[in-house]
């Protein structure tokens, strides 16, 4: 009898850590589901559009496109959509993309003047054209040309900050190496005779300056679809355009790995093609909260003081985010849905 009662004994100090083990994996493995909609900051009526798109048998195109939309209706942080961000003459420019992981073509706009709906115009520039990049007033004709209307994307809120800045002698702004000293007064700037090549970093970029929304959607048969919508940098000379509408930068799709959008500074992220490289890390198995940690670390390395984060999502629909820990952002928020939470969710990560 004691020999037998030992060896059950034993056999559940087996059988139990075992059983832990496995409860562990099948929590680890829940916590993946799809479909799964994810994206940038605590933008939850985009999530919770996009969620409900998915719900009532949109496509991910649809969910990523009404998503990204919903935010610019919001004018979400003043940094997506109309009303936001002027640029050196005071008007607000858009720049937005949509990309198709199954196909992956991409149909964005940058620079775009007088259009509300960035986004919708990209996914336009998908379905009707054969291009993938339209820019400026000839981006707002095709717009025209696709039935939305030409507006004004001015309002009181953005005239202040406009003249806000003009009071501020025009600082922060995004010049170097000019006269007059772009660090001290307004424009016009011009290069100086004999060029000294001094660089000028005193550019005090405001952590609010810039909220892009990133958003991917993988349905329940995998497929990916990965969108950004934006009004840039505030102050920006104008025709700059920013990540969010360039392929691989501002977001990235495939439907073989999994998808990826950034948010943040970029003039400084478009050189590291974060969104592709987070898809290909994906790719090679990398789970995708390092998968996001490994882009911002290759950025850090030449930009330590940047200011960005990254979402990625595989195709199982496990998901993570990582941002760059400086002064003014030391954790980063974003939204997801899927089956296992009963509605939308904020979730944070710290910075890295
Ligand atoms: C840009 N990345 O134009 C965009 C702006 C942004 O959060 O907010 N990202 O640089």
């Amino acid at each position: 009898m004691a020999a037998a009662g030992s060896a059950g004994s034993w056999r559940w100090m087996i059988v139990v850590p075992l059983l832990l083990v496995m409860l562990q994996l099948a929590g680890a493995a829940s916590a993946a589901a799809l479909p799964v909609v994810i994206n940038t900051w605590a933008f939850r009526k985009a999530a919770e559009t996009a969620w409900r798109v998915l719900q009532q048998g949109g496509s991910e195109l649809d969910a990523v496109e009404r998503g990204c939309g919903q935010c610019e209706i919001d004018q979400c942080d003043g940094s997506v959509g109309y009303g936001g961000s002027p640029d050196e003459s005071g008007e607000t420019t858009l720049d937005a993309m949509i990309m198709n992981g199954n196909t992956m073509e991409v149909g964005a706009v940058a620079d775009l003047r007088h259009i509300k709906n960035a986004i919708g115009v990209a996914r336009k520039v998908i379905e009707y054209t054969k291009h993938t990049l339209l820019v400026g007033e000839s981006a707002s004709l095709f717009a025209v040309r696709m039935g939305f209307p030409y507006e004004d994307l001015t309002t009181q809120k953005s005239l202040s900050m406009y003249s806000k800045w003009l009071n501020q002698s025009c600082q922060p702004n995004y010049w170097k190496n000019v006269v007059p000293d772009s660090s001290k007064s307004c424009g016009p700037y011009k290069r100086p005779e004999e060029v000294t090549c001094k660089e000028q970093t005193n550019l005090q970029r405001s952590i609010h300056n810039h909220d892009t929304i990133g958003m991917v959607v993988i349905g329940g048969s995998g497929t990916v679809v990965s969108g950004t919508s934006t009004n840039g940098a505030a102050h920006k000379i104008p025709g700059r355009v920013g990540d969010s509408p360039i392929a691989g930068a501002g977001s990235y799709a495939d439907s073989t790995a999994g998808g990826a959008a950034a948010t943040g500074d970029g003039d400084i992220m478009m050189r590291f093609l974060p969104s592709y490289q987070a898809v290909e890390y994906m790719r090679m198995g990398t789970d995708p909260t390092v998968a996001c940690q490994k882009v911002i670390s290759r950025i850090q390395k030449y930009a330590p003081e940047f200011f960005g984060a990254v979402i990625c999502a595989n195709t199982t629909g496990s998901y993570g985010a990582a941002c760059n820990k400086i002064p003014g952002l030391t954790q980063f928020r974003f939204m997801v849905a899927n089956p296992l939470l009963s509605q939308p969710t904020e979730q944070v990560v710290d910075c890295i």
